[in-house]
C-alpha cells in the first residue's frame, strides 16, 4: 500500500452556525487519537497545528445577509493559503473541524494544484445554500456552493479566483434535509446526488462504486477531495454535531465507504468536520470521525 505523509490541519471555527462548541473539534479528534490511528498504517502525520479564527458577535450583516462573515473569511485564506502549501509538498492534508464553512478555505487551498479536481461530499445537507436562498444567514449552510462559484463574492472569490471545483465534478452523499432554493440548484448545475433514497434502495456498495466511475471515468478528474460531515451519518453513532438530521448513513455504511474509496486509491485530500464535543457522548462523535479517517486511509477489519 501506497505510504502517505499526512499533514494535519486544524480549523478551531465555530462562526459558521449558532451552536458553540465546534470550535474544540480539532482537539476532541486529536485527542481520540487520530495521530497514531495513522502511524499505526504506516504513514507519516506531521501536526501542522491550528489555524488562527478570530472572534465574532453572530450577528448577520445587513448587506450580505452572512453571519460573521469577515472572521470566516479571514480565516478561509489563512487555511486555503496553509492547505496550497501543504500540498505543494506532496503531503496529504487531513483538515479537521471546525463547522463547515472551512471547506471553502480548504478547497481554495486544493484547487490550485489541480486541473480537473472532484469532490466527494458526504453529508446529511447539501450545503447549497447562498445569502440569498439562506434560511439562517449560516455560512456552514453555504460552502458547496460557494465552491462552484455560486453565492456571494466575498465566499466566492476566496484567494480571488472561481470556482474552486466544477460543479459537474460534485458527488454528494448522504443528503436528506436539503432546503428548496438548494433543491432547485442540484437540478440547475446537474450536481450528482445520491440521498438517503438511494442509499437505501441500491445500497452503500453501489453507490461508492459508481462514485468512482463517474468521478474517474465519466469526469476524467485528476484528484478527489473528500469533505465528510460527520452529521451525514446517522446521530445515533454520531450524536455530536449542531444539525443532527435523523435516518442517515449507519456505522457500518461509511466504514465500507472509505475501504472502498481507499482501495479505489483516488482520494487525494480530506476533511472532517461538524465535531462538537460539548454536544457529544463520551468523545463518540470524535472516535467515529477517527475511526472513518483509519478505514479512508487503509485500516482493515482482518
Ligand atoms: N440548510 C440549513 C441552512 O442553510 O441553514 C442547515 C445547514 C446545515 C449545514 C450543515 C453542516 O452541514
Ligand atoms: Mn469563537
Ligand atoms: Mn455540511
Ligand atoms: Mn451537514
Amino acid at each position: 500500500m501506497n505510504k502517505l505523509n499526512v499533514s494535519i490541519i486544524g480549523v478551531p471555527m465555530d462562526h459558521g452556525q449558532n451552536r458553540r462548541g465546534v470550535d474544540m473539534g480539532p482537539s476532541a479528534i486529536r485527542y481520540a487519537g487520530v495521530v497514531d490511528r495513522i502511524e499505526n498504517l504506516g504513514h507519516t502525520v506531521k501536526d501542522e497545528g491550528d489555524i488562527q479564527v478570530g472572534h465574532a458577535d453572530g450577528q448577520v450583516d445587513t448587506d450580505t445577509n452572512l453571519r460573521n462573515m469577515t472572521v470566516i473569511t479571514e480565516a478561509m485564506e489563512a487555511l486555503g493559503e496553509k492547505v496550497q502549501a501543504v500540498t505543494k509538498t506532496g503531503n496529504f492534508p487531513l483538515v479537521l473541524g471546525g463547522d463547515h464553512s472551512i471547506a471553502i478555505g480548504t478547497l481554495a487551498g486544493i484547487s490550485p494544484n489541480h486541473e480537473n479536481l472532484g469532490v466527494i461530499w458526504y453529508d446529511a445537507h447539501a450545503d447549497m445554500n447562498t445569502s440569498e436562498t439562506s434560511p439562517s444567514g449560516n455560512i456552514h449552510g453555504m460552502p458547496l456552493a460557494a465552491s462552484f462559484g455560486h453565492g456571494h463574492e466575498k465566499l466566492t472569490q476566496i484567494r480571488g479566483f472561481a470556482p474552486k471545483v466544477k460543479p459537474e465534478n460534485i458527488v454528494i452523499i448522504g443528503a436528506r434535509s436539503v432546503d428548496p432554493g438548494e433543491r432547485e440548484l442540484i437540478r440547475e448545475r446537474g450536481i450528482k446526488v445520491y440521498s438517503m433514497h438511494e442509499i437505501d434502495k441500491m445500497g452503500m456498495d453501489f453507490v461508492i462504486e459508481d462514485s468512482i466511475r463517474y468521478l474517474k471515468e465519466e469526469r476524467g478528474t485528476d484528484g478527489v477531495h473528500l469533505s465528510l460531515d460527520l452529521d451525514g451519518i446517522d446521530p445515533l453513532y454520531t450524536p455530536g454535531v449542531g444539525t443532527p438530521v435523523p435516518g442517515g448513513i449507519s456505522y457500518r455504511e461509511s466504514h465500507l465507504a472509505m475501504e472502498m474509496l481507499h482501495d479505489a486509491g483516488i482520494i487525494t485530500s480530506a476533511e472532517f468536520v461538524e465535531v462538537n464535543p460539548i454536544l457529544d457522548e463520551k468523545n463518540r462523535t470524535a472516535d467515529v470521525a477517527v475511526a472513518l479517517i483509519g478505514s479512508l486511509l487503509g485500516e482493515k477489519l482482518l
